[in-house]
């Protein structure tokens, strides 16, 4: 049986909550009707502490400057702080070297580089790429598109009437002979911490190779890609403190120096003549152009921010505010919640209440500065697997309190009584 994360935080220290609000200035304003933001929609994108504001800010008062290209001063600076983010980002997961992890623009266009790079130099029709049904749009939309191109097979491990991935089924599509799973580690609806480590090895052994979505996990958990032995993991810096415009993939350098460039162009050349290129080494051979260099160094201040304040703490912090939320909100009688229990998913809480279509819940909320998610948060074919058009969502981060939560229930007796 795999062995869920939140067995495995040993004596984790208690986060300085009300010392990391004033982190954020965004947590200091009101809205338009004078209340304080309760902000709980971290799942879609978290704030920006000021260390990554001003890391931004820094560099295009002091170092603006475009990188790999120039000897001067401004070049080399801004080049030494472009990189030094990508050190300081394959350290945060643990991965071998810094040449396996490659700037994109978010967790969505890293996979669309596995579907577009890997996959269409390795795959074939008939070819099975096993997913799940939890997964977000941005793990299905590449490979239905690979499948009307190319004709590849895609089977889905089912999501368990708990939110749980169901092994058996997973067991039972592995025999089938797939050359890769690509499946969320933590569910961005459920919350769900799948048992990654399981998964990848059950892969390895059934001959295929994995990428994991770990949009929602890196910003939560401690996530160390070799411990995992993931082949490629995607992720996105606006989850986790950083800016919105970049995100990594992480590779195994031997199947990364074995893919062939995605997008073509400037820099992730060695040569170039007219009528043919020699591509870069890695990273660059799968960073076309000039990038987002800013946001590449305001990520790099986010897991400074992140590993300061431990990625463990976080996880048990998140941990104590979900198991409160969930205590609290099944007191409320006619709320249904999605996901497993507390011990197994992150700090996501969807939900639907009896009688009141998710929007309206939100828009309710919304007026006393609770903000919440409503819909079906890009994970259609989940919703629908549970008969609902559309959840409310609550997600939670480091700057999360049990009062906002409270707030978020008190909001949601308020929606009841308006709707009777
Ligand atoms: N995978 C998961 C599990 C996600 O939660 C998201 C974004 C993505 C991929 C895509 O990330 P992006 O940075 O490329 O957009 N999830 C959400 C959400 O739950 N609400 O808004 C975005």
């Amino acid at each position: 049986m795999p062995v869920y994360f939140f067995t495995l935080l040993l004596n984790p220290m208690p986060l300085n909550v009300e010392q990391i609000r004033k982190d954020f200035p965004i947590l200091e304003r009101e809205t338009q009707r004078g209340k304080r933001i309760i902000y709980l929609d971290s799942t879609a994108t978290s704030q920006k502490p000021v260390q990554v504001i001003e890391a931004m800010n820094n560099y295009y008062r002091r170092s603006n400057a475009n990188i790999h290209r120039g000897v001067h001063t401004l070049a080399e600076e801004a080049t030494a702080m472009y990189e030094g983010a990508r050190e300081k980002i394959a350290k945060f997961i643990n991965a071998a070297t810094s040449r396996e992890i490659i700037y994109t623009r978010n967790t969505t266009e890293s996979i669309n580089l596995v579907a577009y790079s890997w996959a269409r130099a390795n795959l074939k029709a008939g070819d099975l790429v096993i997913l799940t049904e939890m997964e977000h749009h941005s793990n299905l939309v590449p490979w239905q598109m690979l499948q009307a191109e190319r004709g590849i097979q895609l089977e889905f491990i089912s999501v368990l009437e708990d939110g749980l991935l169901d092994l058996d089924d997973y067991a039972a599509l592995l025999d089938r002979n797939p050359k890769l799973v690509s499946f969320t580690h933590m569910s961005n609806v459920l919350g769900t911490i799948n048992p990654a480590t399981d998964i990848i090895r059950m892969a390895h052994d059934a001959g295929a190779i994995t990428l994991v979505d770990g949009a929602q996990s890196v910003p939560h958990l401690s996530v160390d890609v070799r411990a995992l032995n993931a082949d490629f993991y995607a992720f996105s810096a606006h989850k986790m403190c950083g800016p919105t415009g970049i995100g990594i993939l992480y590779g195994k350098s031997a199947l990364l120096e074995a893919m062939p460039p995605f997008l073509g162009g400037g820099d992730m050349i060695k040569e170039v003549k007219l009528r043919s290129f020699r591509p870069n080494t890695l990273p660059h051979k799968f960073e076309a152009g000039t990038p987002a260099i800013a946001e590449a160094i305001g990520f790099g201040a986010a897991v400074d921010y992140l590993s300061n304040l431990g990625m463990d703490n976080i996880a048990a912090h998140e941990h104590e505010i979900t198991a409160y939320a969930l205590e609290r909100l099944e007191e409320i009688p006619g709320v249904k919640i999605f996901g497993p229990a507390a011990d197994k998913k992150g700090g996501v809480a969807a939900f639907t209440l009896e009688g009141v279509h998710p929007h309206d819940v939100a828009q309710i909320l919304d007026q006393d500065g609770v903000a919440v998610r409503a819909g079906h948060h890009c994970a259609q074919p989940l919703h629908e697997k549970f008969g609902i058009p559309a959840t409310s969502r609550a997600s939670f981060y480091i700057y999360t309190t049990k009062e906002e939560v409270d707030m978020l229930v008190n909001g949601i007796y308020k929606v009841k009584e308006m709707f009777g």
